[in-house]
């Protein structure tokens, strides 16, 4: 293939959440990455402001989970799990149950974070029906929630861009969100403003009946809507309010687990524990896909052990389930957060990480910023009649200037590996400072 031909060759890559023409006419590339660093073709380095897409915890191209997955493929590329098994998806769960919070000590694998959604709501259904309520069908979601793009997690989910123009599933309500800049801006951590908002809860079930509802999804924090932390007491009384009515609390770990807050889930940050967790970007560290749902041992036990007859107890499941390289890079994913200290480390520096974070109050257009754990969001005010269009140009400058950062509409998000190191704060925070003050 001629180098003119390669430069050209952008076009049938239909690449997903991307302004296609706009990238294929002035692309962004990386060649490598290391650590701390992604390199572009041209040898230029880029700090990882995001983690890849918040899930390279540990870390880019780690020996130890990069000779695991190569062990892996010379030893058993692939083998079957339906009706079969391997050692690994085994010992993955094993250790997966014995790690995550409370009773999730079984788990059910999917090939990524969407996946892990449309399961977990699919569980959350057969418990309901296991235990012998039929008419328990009814999810409910939140506004700005994101639980992946699949026909279920776009359902319950609550950003209209990714809902508009597609069938969702009946029966379906929303919690309100709890982003009030009015109330709660420039808070560092958690707000105190907004525990009410828990409260909602009642008034759906009030309308819809408690007998009418499976489940309830959130995430911990929200990512993808622009960092939304959950104020004080939130989850727990949403914990609460689903416990007296016997509805199922999901919590979608997709972003938050491994490591991002401080712990290896946010149930265990916040001491609050769900009966059904999504997670996948940091279990195999984003080096091969792969998503969970931890599931508790009262849902295994209606669905499996409950099951009426001999056969299949669930109908679902993906041919990746528990992929031999997925499972593999989870394994060795597991080992590295465990021998640094990882989680440790991200909780230690959360300080430090708000610290720097909130330094940028005060620089032109930011309007609030959100922080929790090794997250943060910066908000900016939009330009008038161009939402979005001053945090893509700042997402541009940065790239350019050798930082990557993640923007949506107009937040700048950033959650690097938690191996970055105080001075690669600094420089991530004076970086985006400069950049922050020459957009206009
Ligand atoms: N749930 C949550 C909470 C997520 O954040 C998914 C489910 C779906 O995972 P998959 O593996 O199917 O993409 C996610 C994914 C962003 C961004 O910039 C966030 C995600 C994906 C892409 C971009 O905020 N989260």
């Amino acid at each position: 293939m001629t180098a003119a031909k390669a430069a050209n060759d952008l076009d049938p890559f239909w690449m997903p959440f991307t302004a296609n023409r706009a990238f294929k006419a002035q692309p962004r590339l990386f060649a490598s990455a290391k650590d701390m660093h992604y390199f572009t073709p041209d040898g230029r380095a880029v700090l990882d402001g995001a983690a890849g897409l918040w899930c390279v915890n540990a870390g880019h191209a780690r020996k130890p989970i990069v000779e695991a997955i190569q062990r892996q493929a010379e030893v058993l590329d692939y083998a079957p799990t339906f009706q079969l098994g391997h050692p690994l998806a085994f010992e993955l769960a094993s250790r997966l149950g014995m790690l995550l919070p409370g009773d999730l000590n079984h788990v059910f694998f999917a090939g990524s974070g969407s996946e892990a959604v449309d399961s977990a709501l699919k569980i959350a259904l057969a418990y309901q029906s296991a235990r012998g309520f039929e008419n328990r069908t009814r999810l409910i979601g939140r506004q700005k929630g994101y639980h992946g793009v699949g026909f279920g997690g776009i359902s319950v989910g609550g950003l209209e861009n990714n809902r508009r123009g597609f069938l969702t599933l009946p029966g379906v309500d929303h919690l309100p969100h709890t982003l009030n800049l009015d109330e709660a801006a420039f808070t560092r951590g958690q707000p105190s403003w907004g525990l009410h908002l828990a409260d909602e809860l009642e008034v759906l079930i009030e309308a819809h009946g408690a007998e009418t509802i499976a489940a309830v999804i959130v995430e911990p924090m929200s990512g993808s809507a622009g960092v939304i932390v959950p104020p004080l007491g939130y989850l727990e009384r949403l914990r609460e309010i689903t416990a007296q009515h016997g509805i199922l609390l999901i919590f979608d770990e997709v972003i938050t687990g491994f490591g991002r807050l401080g712990a290896l889930t946010a149930a265990e940050a916040l001491g609050v524990t769900p009966d059904l967790m999504t997670c996948a970007k940091g279990l195999t560290n984003g080096a091969v896909p792969m998503g969970a749902v931890g599931v508790s041992a009262a849902v295994y036990q209606a669905v499996v052990e409950g099951a009426a007859g001999p056969g299949i107890e669930f109908f679902h499941g993906y041919t990746y389930s528990g992929h031999p390289l997925a499972a593999a890079a989870g394994l060795a994913t597991l080992d590295v957060y465990e021998n640094e200290g990882l989680f440790q480390r991200a909780a230690e520096l959360t300080p430090y990480w708000q610290d720097a974070v909130h330094s940028l109050k005060g620089l032109p257009h930011v309007i609030d910023i959100r922080d929790m754990g090794l997250v943060a969001g910066i908000e900016l005010e939009p330009r008038p009649g161009a939402p979005g269009a001053r945090a893509t140009e700042a997402f541009h400058r940065a790239f350019d200037d050798g930082i990557l950062v993640r923007v949506t509409a107009d937040v700048i998000a950033l959650s690097p590996p938690l191996i970055i190191s105080r001075d690669q704060i600094d420089e991530l925070i004076d970086r985006l400072s400069s950049i922050i003050k020459t957009i206009s």
